[in-house]
């Protein structure tokens, strides 16, 4: 009984740790050979994206992750929001960016990651 509180207790700290509090700190600068980002197994690869400042930027992406929660990719500070088909990368354009970071997600929020604009 006790065990099983244990193992409990150290499932939802995992959870915690993975969704909310573990950020990877590398940000990968996206390069005209190099721009897709990869939707698998809960993550965004990269998820630290650096893009240059006030110029128009297209990223792809590539999911390979059939579950629902994947399908949409979302910027809300863009307003973009776009369906994303499998094993097919799909490009999509960002307009001219001010510096800073901002967030892109799925619906849920379990797949997040950071644009790092500077
Ligand atoms: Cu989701």
């Amino acid at each position: 009984m006790i065990l099983i509180n244990i193992l409990g207790l150290g499932l939802i700290a995992f959870i915690v740790w993975w969704f909310w509090i573990y950020k990877p700190s590398d940000a990968t600068e996206l390069t005209a050979e190099n721009k897709t980002i990869v939707v698998d197994s809960g993550i965004y690869q990269p998820a630290r994206i650096k893009v240059p400042s006030g110029k128009n930027t297209t990223i792809e992406f590539l999911r390979k992750d059939g579950s629902p929660c994947a399908t949409t990719v979302i910027f809300p500070d863009f307003e973009i929001s776009r369906e994303l088909p499998l094993n097919k990368s799909l490009t999509i354009e960002l307009p001219a960016m001010e510096p800073g970071e901002y967030a892109f997600h799925c619906p849920m929020k379990m797949y997040s990651g950071t644009l790092i604009v500077s």
